[in-house]
């Protein structure tokens, strides 16, 4: 595939202005017949050029009259048309495959039903078009399909035509008002149940709000249909964003290569962010559903009445999204615990990218193909630099700049500029510094330092900034405050707290502090994460006990005792190293009387405690190796902190286990799921003690949860147990749920994390089992991906055995589903991190997967990448 760079946009040379797209739906042969209105942008003579790939051209007509084969030529992904009039009328029919289309790009099939997906390029695959953001138009859809296969027949806008045909088949008619890009087009027909309810916007008007699934999910919709009302609301409340459509339909698919998708009026999702029941669905499914409807719910401002330019935008859409969607989460539960979601998932996931081969920029330069550009950086540090602006204008003035920004570019496809420029405007920031964050790509490092000086603080920071940003220093908010040694805030110029905008390579700040403080002082840094940075500030281990026990910011006090944990860990994995064997050093004095403090306050907030008392995961603690990561050494070093921590606490876990058990119905609600979450680690604790008191317990919770949530965590902690009963409750799973493939996803997974030495073997072996099939994404991710990703232990087995089985695999997706498999692929990013013999491996397996000819695009880029 060619590099596309963004120094080369032009605007398109012709416009649609509208298209009338008729449908004639069967499985193998689907006819599809597109009427454009299409008129020449701007001055020239260049012939129309539309985009088109795996389907077959009919018939080309333009203004009545159809082409001769010598009036237009047509290749494997274009149709160009010679001496199109300055405005013109193209009627264009092609024929499609849905049923053999397994890249679930474009119009497939999924459970018999029809569905689209046409987010970046998808919309090529159904018909001839200009198939880029900045052409929008206004469409009217006619659907025909067999009556009784196909009852619903959905599409973007407002239903306005439905009727029988003679031979047995119906036909429905929708039209969006709103001019739109074609990667929101879609449409969807097939058998399924409606559920319905209705929403009033603000102004009045009445929505009608529908979720399809198919029948026998009618049941687990209810969360769904909540979450999409509280979205609807909060939108209205928060950004004063209203409802433009007279209905708003989600349709739920199980095979869908991404969480959701925010088509105008007509969201499809992967049906795991749809469906819900208490004895199916986790808190974190919960969660996860309530975020992602939120997600498309807000794309309907964000992305889709304004829309991106070109595809280096798409961080303007998916990075404010993003971070509408995760201040909504933390509105609807506790927002210091989805403060430490956030920053952990961007910590694990978006700061590995940016430190290995497949880093870029949140507005990338260039691309190959633009399907490898969902990524963390592009949503997640997108939305961090969003939630930077908002901290350095203050919530209001960040609203007053939404505002303009929605109100001036209404209708329009526009660029990351545009959005930074109205921020700008509405506030007296200079951001052209600011910009930087868009347009370098790695993490920036802050080495903090203080001083004390008879009534005066000094505060210096030094950047330590990616090479490409050439010297360059960053513009950030930086949240600061100051603690004593008895955890009591130290007020800094009269005030508790500051936000120092941080925007020179070398800064210092002076504060005059009333009281004199001879003693420990403690500096409470980048508070509430406001910036996305590294801080390196030389704390002792005391300080962080001050600051994991008394800090005023709930997301510091976890990150103060992370830290403390980090620093132990990291101390015994080093250790082991050298002496090649696990250590046999007591637990730190300091550290478990921080344990026990925090479990202390269990009942006053028990999701926070739980969320403190994690242990970072085996692959963060990898990250802080950049050569020779020792992989089992942090395996056993991590379960031998967590044997002696439930081994110190092991009565006091017993009592909070105990006290936080809940009576009385399921409900997905922030104080209940926090129990369950308590319970969740401090069970797994007790079973990592291996004693058959605590095994025994795991397994009543599993045989009395009369939810999934309870259910699940229980076999969780019989995993950890690594005893027998661990047999005997999967066996059970299994056979409850065996034709539940959403509940199956999740024993997949466990089963693909046992670190035990069968695990690969076992994992093969699920692949014959019958609920997996290969083609469909979620499965592949639950086991093929648990076990590359979280069981590094058994996937960086020194034998290569799970590199090489896995190379296989993404070479069998390759075929079906270049998207999956070269998401698949980013594991062996890597390589450079670990010893001589497996980082050989690693690059050999990247090989085997590269240097094929049919190697597709999308996994073309992201080796070629790796191996660089
Ligand atoms: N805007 C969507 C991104 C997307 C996608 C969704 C489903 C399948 C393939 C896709 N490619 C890109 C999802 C979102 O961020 O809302
Ligand atoms: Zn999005």
């Amino acid at each position: 595939a060619v590099e596309i760079r963004l120094e080369d946009y032009t605007p398109p040379d012709f416009l649609i202005d509208t298209v009338d797209l008729t449908f004639d739906l069967s499985p193998s042969q689907t006819h599809v017949r597109s009427q454009m209105k299409i008129h020449r942008n701007g001055v020239h003579d260049r012939a129309l050029v539309l985009n088109g790939e795996h389907m077959t051209l009919l018939s080309v007509q333009v203004d009545g009259r159809a082409l001769t084969e010598n009036q237009y030529v047509l290749t494997e992904t274009t149709l160009t048309i010679f001496d199109v009039p300055d405005q013109a009328h193209v009627v264009i029919e092609n024929r499609i495959d849905p049923a053999s289309n397994t890249a679930l790009e474009g119009l497939y099939q999924s459970a018999g039903n029809f569905c689209t997906q046409c987010e970046p390029e998808g919309f090529r695959r159904i018909t001839y078009f200009i198939d880029r953001p900045d052409v929008l138009s206004r469409y009217t859809v006619t659907l025909i399909a067999e009556a009784d296969l196909y009852p619903i027949l959905l599409s973007n806008g407002n239903p306005v035509a439905a009727e029988k045909c003679v031979d047995g088949k119906h036909m429905a008619r929708w039209v969006d008002p709103h001019p739109k890009p074609s990667y929101l087009f879609a449409l969807v027909a097939g058998n399924l149940t409606r559920i319905t309810d209705e929403f009033v916007t603000q102004s009045g008007k009445t929505v009608e709000l529908g979720i399809y699934v198919e029948a026998h999910n009618a049941d687990r919709c209810d969360h769904a249909m909540a979450s999409l009302k509280h979205a609807m609301r909060w939108d209205e409340q928060v950004y004063g964003r209203e409802y433009d459509l007279d209905v708003f339909n989600i349709v739920a698919v199980d095979d869908f290569n991404m969480g959701a998708m925010e088509n105008k009026g007509l969201n499809v999702f992967n049906s795991r962010y749809v469906l819900a029941k208490p004895d199916t669905a986790t808190d974190g499914d919960y969660a996860g559903i309530e975020s992602v409807v939120a997600h498309e719910y807000f794309h309907n401002w964000s992305g889709n009445r304004v829309t991106c330019r070109d595809w280096f935008q798409l961080s303007l859409k998916e990075g404010f999204t993003v971070f509408r969607d995760q201040e909504f989460s933390a509105d609807m539960g506790s927002r210091a615990v989805k403060r430490i979601a956030d920053v952990n998932l961007l910590r694990q996931v978006q700061f590995a990218e940016d430190a290995g081969p497949q880093a870029h920029p949140v507005q990338p330069k260039a691309y190959r193909e633009i399907n490898n550009f969902y990524t963390s950086t592009v949503y997640n540090k997108g939305a961090e630099v969003v939630r930077m602006l908002r901290n350095l204008l203050g919530a209001d003035t960040f609203r007053q700049g939404t505002d303009l920004y929605f109100d001036r570019f209404d209708g329009q496809a526009v660029t990351i500029e545009d959005f930074v420029s109205c921020m700008a405007e509405v506030s007296d920031l200079d951001l052209a510094e600011f910009r930087q964050w868009y347009d370098v790509a790695g993490t920036p490092k802050l080495l903090v330092r203080d001083e004390y000086l008879e009534g005066q603080y000094i505060l210096n920071i030094d950047q330590m900034v990616p090479e490409s940003a050439k010297g360059h220093p960053y513009m950030l908010p930086f949240g600061f405050a100051l603690f004593d040694e008895a955890g009591q805030p130290v007020l800094l110029d009269g005030k508790a707290e500051h936000i120092l905008i941080v925007e020179q390579l070398s800064q210092s700040w002076t504060f005059s502090i009333e009281k004199n403080h001879a003693d420990l002082l403690v500096p409470s840094l980048n508070r509430g994460f406001t910036a996305p940075v590294e801080v390196q500030y030389d704390y002792s281990d005391e300080a962080l006990g001050v600051l994991s026990r008394a800090d005023t910011d709930a997301f510091n006090r976890w990150d103060a005792f992370q830290r403390r944990i980090q620093r132990c860990l990291l101390g015994r994995i080093r250790m082991a190293m050298d002496v090649g064997s696990v250590g046999e050093d007591a637990l730190p004095e300091d550290l478990s009387k921080a344990f026990g403090q925090l479990l202390l306050e269990a009942a006053q907030d028990p999701m926070f405690v739980a969320e403190c008392i994690a242990l970072p995961s085996e692959n963060y603690l990898a990250d802080q190796f950049d050569h020779d990561t020792p992989v089992e050494w942090i395996h056993h070093e991590r379960a031998r902190l967590r044997q002696q921590l439930a081994a110190e606490w092991e009565s006091t876990l017993q009592l909070i286990y105990q006290s936080h058990d809940q009576d009385g119905v399921y409900r997905f609600e922030s104080r209940a799921a926090g129990q369950r979450q308590l319970r969740r680690q401090v069970l797994s604790y007790l079973c990592s003690l291996k004693r058959s008191a605590w095994t025994q317990l795991a397994k009543e919770q599993f045989e009395r949860a009369d939810n999934m949530t309870e259910s699940f965590n229980a076999l969780v902690a019989l995993n950890v147990s690594d005893s027998a009963e661990f047999e005997h409750v999967l066996t059970a799973f299994e056979a409850r749920w065996r034709h539940d493939p959403l509940v199956m996803d999740k024993w997949f997974a466990l089963q693909a994390q046992r670190s035990d030495e069968n695990a690969l073997a076992r994992v093969q072996g699920l692949m014959e089992h019958p609920t997996f099939s290969i083609k469909n994404p979620n499965r592949v991710r639950a086991l093929i991906g648990s076990f590359a990703r979280i069981n590094p232990l058994r996937f960086h087995d020194s034998s290569g055995s799970g590199y090489q089985w896995l190379a296989d695999r993404i070479i069998e997706l390759d075929a079906m589903n270049p998207q999956i498999a070269a998401r698949m692929a980013s594991v062996f990013n890597t390589w450079k991190r670990f010893d001589g013999n497996r980082a050989a491996l690693m690059r050999a397996a990247l090989k085997k997967i590269h240097d094929r000819p049919d190697c597709s695009a999308d996994l073309a880029e992201i080796t070629g990448k790796a191996l660089g």
